[in-house]
């Protein structure tokens, strides 16, 4: 049998019926949910307090606690930080510890951005 010589073609025109198609896929970069750590009035835990725990477990100046316990005093409560969920946790834990160990009533809560 004579062989039949063929042009040689290679790539998207080859014949195999390929279409080359370009995918370009959009990434979305997701930002984790943050956490306000609350803290919440209440009659009997000492002011000077709640400024020990500010500057302990919020790494606030003196100036700075005393200022954010007499709005939490006034108002009822104030953000006193903003964080990860994980972190959240773990400072909601902390107060809340060092409260109950303290046997004062303080408050410490969280709730999603
Ligand atoms: N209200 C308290 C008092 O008069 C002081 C206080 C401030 C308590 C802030 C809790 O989160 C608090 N002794």
């Amino acid at each position: 049998m004579p062989q039949t010589a063929r042009p040689t073609m290679t790539g998207p025109e080859d014949g195999d019926n390929e279409t080359s198609v370009v995918v370009r896929t959009r990434t979305r970069t997701q930002r984790p949910p943050l956490y306000k750590v609350l803290l919440l009035n209440d009659d009997y835990t000492p002011m000077e307090f709640v400024v020990a725990v500010l500057e302990r477990f919020f790494g606030m100046s003196h100036a700075q606690a005393f200022e954010v316990m007499l709005t939490v005093h006034k108002k009822g409560l104030a953000v006193v930080g903003v964080f990860s969920h994980e972190i959240a946790e773990t400072k909601v834990g902390q107060v809340m510890d060092f409260a109950r160990r303290h046997q004062h009533p303080l408050q410490c809560t969280m709730e999603k951005e």
